[in-house]
């Protein structure tokens, strides 16, 4: 019922020609949700691929993609991370330069696709990385009050920089996600509820009120499966939230074979997404499959045969597959000119249902 009357409300504002850039890019969103279709995205798409690199990426037209060698087409979404944007750093944590983000961002909006952007920040009171869980005094230390507070507002003002260069087109933005598990800093175990719907809430605030920036669409995506009472027990509030997303990997655990571990994995996908579904639909909120893979992709059919039916049918708008690092030869989620599997991936991308550019 509240999905319905906010479609209809976007509807109506983008018919009257009073919609936002964000309403503009949500609307786009619903209709894709309502003919049953699915975006597909690739993390660092155009910034390098496996055994590729963009090296001059001012002069580089930004046109290659791994992603558009194997099926003819560019990902309907592409994803990148800030981390390291918050120490005023030209490149992210794995390289890519946040000059390249914006060129490519900008170019991928523009041939009508969409950008999501995550971030992994360093540990601001140990100065480790996202992964440093040494403290659980980090989250505390960096809201109002907290001794890393104005360090913490400067970090934020370097990311609100960064998204006001876009000027106003629209982005995802994804901050302080798998915040369930308890591998990065913000994680479950190393803070409160309280504390970590405040950090939530501090950055919205900050980006959307202070900031002024009214071009982001917020999504709040813990790292899944997890049912809906613990998903809700962070959820930083309707006002601060416009997709409901999840990021769930497949890991084959020991001794289980690529049949028994697919089969585990997509029901867990089915699972949490059924449980996104209902909590969308009540909260009037779209929702997505943030980030999810298989590395190295050792499953032969894991696009048509695990990936497909485990979002088909599922409401989700968009799914994101994680990079395909340049220089960790196993370290890929979405396949390659060459890759031996790389026609299941084709098929995948050929599904009525799956949307490419
Ligand atoms: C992880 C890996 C890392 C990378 C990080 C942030 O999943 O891909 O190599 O640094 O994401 O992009």
């Amino acid at each position: 019922m509240m999905r319905i009357f906010f479609t209809l409300l976007g509807m109506l504002l983008v018919l009257s020609g009073c919609a936002s850039p964000k309403e503009r890019m949500t609307e786009r969103l619903s209709r894709t949700v309502e003919d049953g279709k699915i975006l597909y995205g690739h993390q660092d798409d155009p910034a390098y691929g496996h055994a590729w690199l963009v090296t001059d990426w001012e002069s580089d037209r930004l046109e290659r993609s791994d992603v558009k060698e194997v099926s003819g087409r560019y990902p309907a979404v592409v994803g990148f991370d800030l981390g390291g944007i918050e120490l005023g750093d030209s490149c992210n944590l794995d390289g890519v330069p946040f000059g390249l983000m914006r060129k490519a961002a900008l170019a991928q909006l523009d041939r009508g696709g969409l950008v999501t952007f995550s971030w992994h920040p360093r540990n601001p009171l140990t100065g480790g990385d996202a992964w440093d869980i040494s403290s659980d005094q980090v989250v505390k230390a960096i809201l109002p009050g907290g001794e890393k507070h104005s360090e913490f507002q400067r970090w934020l003002e370097r990311a609100a920089a960064f998204f006001a260069s876009l000027g106003d087109a629209p982005v995802i933005f994804r901050p302080w996600h798998e915040n369930l598990g308890s591998w990065f800093w913000w994680g479950g175990k190393l803070c409160t509820a309280e504390e970590y719907i405040a950090l939530y809430r501090y950055t919205w605030t900050f980006l959307t009120q202070e900031k002024g920036l009214k071009n982001l669409l917020w999504c709040y995506s813990p790292n899944g499966p997890i049912p809906a009472e613990l998903f809700l027990s962070r959820y930083p509030g309707d006002d601060c939230v416009d997709l409901l997303g999840t990021d769930i990997y497949e890991y084959p655990g020991a001794g289980e074979n690529l049949r028994a571990a697919g089969e585990r994995y997509a029901g867990e996908v089915q699972a949490m997404l059924a449980t996104l579904q209902t909590l969308g639909a009540g909260h009037g909120k779209l929702i997505c499959l943030s980030e999810t893979g298989f590395e190295g992709l050792p499953d032969p059919q894991w696009w048509t045969g695990v990936l497909y039916p485990a979002i088909q049918g599922s409401g989700i708008c968009y799914v994101l597959t994680w990079r395909n690092a340049h220089d960790k030869p196993g370290h890929f989620y979405a396949p390659w000119k060459g890759f031996e599997n790389e026609n299941d991936f084709k098929q995948f991308a050929e599904k009525e249902d799956i949307i490419l550019l």
